[in-house]
C-alpha cells in the first residue's frame, strides 16, 4: 500500500474542551506520521471553501460559523492507508452511532459538536492539504523506529 497524506483538524469544541493532545495522540499512537501541525482560526472564505461540497446543505451557515467561532488544530498526517485509517479512528459522522473506541464514539453526542474533521477520500484529502497548509509548512522526515511500525 502507498504512502499517501491526509488532513484532520481538531474543530473549535474539541480546542474548547481540551481534548486536543487526546485526540493528537491516537493518531500518534497508531503509528501514522505527523508532517504538518498549526492552530489557526479559520477565515469564512477558507471554511466556505473547505466545505464547500456541503454549500446547498440546510445546515451549511451553521456549519462555517461554527468552525469559524475559534482556533482549530490544523494537521497533515501520512502513512499507507491513513486516509480510511483516519477516518475509521474518527468514526461515523453522527457521534452518537459512532463505535465506542473512535473520536467521535467516546468523545462526543452531537453531529454540530463532532470534534474532529478528516478527508474522506484522495481527491478530498490532496485538496483540504493544499487549501490548510503552504507546501514549506510540511516536513517530510522518517521516524526512526519506522521499522518498528510498518513492516518494510
Ligand atoms: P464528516 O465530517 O464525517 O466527513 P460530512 O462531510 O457529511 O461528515 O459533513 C461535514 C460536517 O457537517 C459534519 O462533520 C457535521 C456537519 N453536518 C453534516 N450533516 C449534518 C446535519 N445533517 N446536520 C448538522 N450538521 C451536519
Ligand atoms: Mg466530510
Amino acid at each position: 500500500m502507498a504512502e499517501e497524506r491526509t488532513f484532520i483538524a481538531v474543530k473549535p469544541d474539541g480546542v474548547q474542551r481540551g481534548l486536543v493532545a487526546d485526540i493528537l495522540g491516537r493518531f500518534e499512537r497508531k503509528g501514522f506520521k505527523l508532517v504538518g501541525l498549526k492552530l489557526l482560526t479559520p477565515s469564512r472564505s477558507l471554511a466556505e471553501q473547505h466545505y464547500g461540497i456541503h454549500r446547498e446543505r440546510p445546515f451549511f451557515p451553521g456549519l462555517v460559523g461554527f468552525i469559524t467561532s475559534g482556533p482549530v488544530v490544523a494537521m497533515v498526517w501520512e502513512g499507507a492507508g491513513v486516509i480510511a485509517g483516519a477516518r475509521v479512528l474518527i468514526g461515523a459522522t453522527k457521534p452518537l452511532e459512532a463505535a465506542p473506541g473512535t473520536i467521535r464514539g467516546d468523545l462526543a453526542m452531537d453531529i454540530g459538536r463532532n470534534v474532529v474533521h478528516g478527508s474522506d477520500g484522495p481527491e478530498s484529502a490532496r485538496f483540504e492539504i493544499g487549501l490548510w497548509f503552504h507546501p514549506e509548512e510540511l516536513s517530510s522526515w522518517e521516524p526512526a523506529d519506522q521499522g518498528w511500525r510498518r513492516q518494510a
